[in-house]
């Protein structure tokens, strides 16, 4: 799988024109190799593979990652960037691709110093990325892992949910039974009861879970690296009819950008579609944050649904789908799925029900 990756990166770098890259993002890394720890770096050219980490992660990396020479730095003696610096010695580099979405100020600098005069720095944008936008039949297998573990973590804690309890009870919750089905949570667990249901990404806090209120939950299982992405607002007790008509729309919302979801469609069309029906409705300018975005080794990934994405979505991108409505005073409502993009239109990696859960 990595030699797969491997193949198709090197035509990268020969169309990009450049004889090697430096990769520094940590999904790209894990993407390229298969390691999985901190603090490493990819150093790729047509005849040299090398991951350069530290003494903490040589034997990790001896491990995970069979296709690269591992390389230890350790100052004083062997810096990373000495190290950079043979590399491209050894395999005759000119132009050394780095990536300018992720490397700091601080690191180009030092790593323009140090490298010798015949060596160029080449910014380049998605370079793994690129490869990473379709995703292939064993990274989406690995997605549906993780998006059954998440359904089981949604029913595990609408079990759970009463009256008396707090948000942060929720969030606890949330998490071990997340950790006990061998994942990691894919980001800071939302949870968001009542009236705090109009910040979309709410902190959960000490209020107490009250009879009639809406609970919006925003949370995943990470799998392997892979993150799904789930909200449900669930109801404690019966809707009023206020709430139940703000819930349908919202579901409505969901609909409507899906049926419009197919490889070849333009992302801020999928963003409009839901943003118009809302609008119709009066409820456009409580939406407030863009539809969706990709997902994958990264929570936020390309690409994004919003409202000036020109991207073209094809068959193996995974995207979220996610409404809101947020009305400060009165609580939100927000429902996502993710779903993965196919040849005639999308299927939801999730099986929870979408209707208004009543605990
Ligand atoms: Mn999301």
């Amino acid at each position: 799988m990595i030699k797969e990756r491997l193949a198709k990166f090197h035509t990268i770098l020969s169309q990009r024109g450049v004889d090697a890259a430096l990769i520094v993002d940590p999904a790209n890394i894990r993407y390229l190799s298969g390691y999985s720890g901190d603090d490493a770096y990819l150093f790729i050219s047509p005849t040299q593979q090398a991951l350069i980490t530290d003494s903490r992660y040589t034997e990790q990396a001896g491990r995970e990652c069979p296709e690269y020479q591992i390389i230890t730095h350790n100052l004083p003696h062997n810096s990373l960037f000495q190290a950079i610096r043979q590399l491209c010695q050894e395999g005759q580099i000119h132009r050394l691709a780095f990536e300018r979405q992720h490397l700091s100020y601080l690191f180009f600098e030092q790593l323009g110093q140090s490298l010798a005069s015949s060596v160029e720095l080449i910014p380049v944008n998605e370079l793994a990325e690129s490869l990473r936008y379709c995703k292939s039949a064993a990274e989406i297998a690995l997605m549906r892992q993780a998006c059954a573990a998440t359904d089981q973590a949604f029913s595990q804690i609408c079990r759970y949910i009463r009256p008396g309890i707090s948000e942060k009870d929720i969030a606890s919750e949330l998490l071990y039974i997340i950790l006990g089905q061998g994942c990691e949570s894919s980001f800071p667990i939302i949870v968001a009861s009542g009236s705090n249901g109009s910040l979309p990404h709410a902190i959960p806090s000490d209020k107490i879970i009250a009879e009639g209120e809406f609970i919006t939950m925003d949370f995943g299982c990470c799998y392997a690296g892979y993150h799904a992405d789930m909200t449900r607002t669930v109801l404690i007790g019966q809707p009023t009819p206020l709430q139940q008509e703000r819930y349908q729309l919202v579901l409505e919302a969901k609909h409507q950008a899906e049926a419009a979801l197919h490889s070849g469609a333009i992302a801020k069309n999928i963003d409009a579609a839901a943003r118009d029906f809302l609008t119709k409705h009066g409820y456009g300018e409580y939406f407030c944050h863009g539809l969706g975005h990709g997902v994958g080794l990264d929570i936020h990934e390309a690409p994004s649904l919003n409202r000036v994405s020109e991207r073209v979505l094809s068959s193996g991108c995974l995207v979220t789908v996610e409404p809101g409505i947020y009305l400060p005073g009165w609580g939100g409502i927000r429902i996502e799925d993710t779903v993965l993009i196919t040849d005639s239109g999308y299927q939801s990696l999730f099986t929870s029900p979408l209707e208004l859960q009543c605990l």
